[in-house]
């Protein structure tokens, strides 16, 4: 058994930051459990576009609210807390919070913590051990 808090990862290599929303990976890869678990907290006003090609992603709103858009189909719905969207089929989609977000996110299959987003917005698919591969949009 594995006990944590997403307190204990703040300013660790597990807390990632961006400009736009920050990230404590409470689960990875190595804890070869088949998925990843994160908690990402994004920015009020920004605009978040995100394409995870190589992972599908459930993502629980737990505070704040926004609009999310999948940029495949052009439907926009509103997020607020208890509201969870899955990306099953890997969609391009922007999120745009309108107040600050708190978001559990489960990746499968799990992400390293290796990864970082590409030009498109991706992670590359990275496996423990393996080299990076990387997909193009
Ligand atoms: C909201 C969202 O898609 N979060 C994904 C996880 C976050 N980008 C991370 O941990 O890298």
């Amino acid at each position: 058994m594995i006990v944590r808090s997403f307190d204990d990862l703040t300013d660790t290599d597990r807390h990632v930051k961006t400009p736009n929303w920050h990230s404590k990976r409470i689960v990875l890869a190595e804890e070869g459990v088949g998925f990843s678990l994160h908690e990402t907290v994004l920015d009020a006003g920004s605009v978040n576009d995100f394409w995870y090609a190589n992972h599908i992603e459930a993502v629980v709103c737990v505070e704040g609210a926004g609009e999310l858009t999948d940029k495949e189909t052009g439907t926009t719905y509103p997020i607020t807390p208890g509201t969870v969207y899955l990306l099953d089929e890997h969609e391009h989609h922007q999120l745009r919070p309108t107040t600050q977000m708190r978001m559990i996110c489960v990746f499968n299959p799990p992400v390293t913590g290796r990864e970082v987003h590409d030009e498109n917005g991706v992670y590359p698919l990275i496996t423990e051990g393996s080299q990076v591969r990387r997909t193009t949009g």
